[in-house]
């Protein structure tokens, strides 16, 4: 199985600034600790961090036959991407959104997911374990995401 894991803005940052919102793992450390999980788990990953919107769109429609899950961070984007919605539910590839911070007790803006209602789940809050929880759960889901 393979797994395309993405990242969007500002998360190449983590570990340099705001660690008392995010901790001081960096993305680096995110990786290796995805990495070591899908060695345990016998998948194959391929990770990824952008800081522009239609990067991530051409990166979900082109992962169509290439992958078999996605696990994306979109970040900011996630509040705020249609574009961001709309590829996800186009690839049909089983989509699990994951985001370090809860993002429902933070400010308001942050309550609203615009990628949720197309991913087959969300995992949030729980640092960098929310990146290896949410792996486990791509690697368990065999549901496609409705449209
Ligand atoms: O909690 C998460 O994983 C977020 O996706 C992180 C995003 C935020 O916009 C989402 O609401 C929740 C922010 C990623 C940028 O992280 C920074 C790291 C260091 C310094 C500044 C931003």
């Amino acid at each position: 199985m393979k797994i395309l894991i993405l990242n969007g803005p500002n998360l190449n940052l983590l570990g340099f600034r705001e660690p008392h919102i995010y901790g001081g793992a960096t993305l680096g450390d995110i990786e290796r600790l995805v990495r070591d999980k899908a060695a345990q788990l016998g998948v194959e990953v391929e990770f990824r961090q952008t800081n522009h919107e239609g990067d991530l769109v051409s990166w979900i429609q082109d992962a169509r036959g290439v992958f078999d899950r996605i696990l994306i961070n979109a970040a900011a984007y996630t509040h705020t991407s249609i574009a961001l919605r709309d590829a996800i539910a186009a690839t049909g590839i089983p989509t699990v959104e994951v985001h370090l911070s809860n993002i429902h007790a933070r400010e308001s803006f942050r309550h609203q997911s615009l990628i949720a209602s197309v991913c087959v789940g969300q995992v949030v809050g729980f640092g960098t374990a929310s990146y290896t929880l949410g792996l486990e759960a791509a690697c368990n889901v065999n549901l496609k995401t409705k449209g």
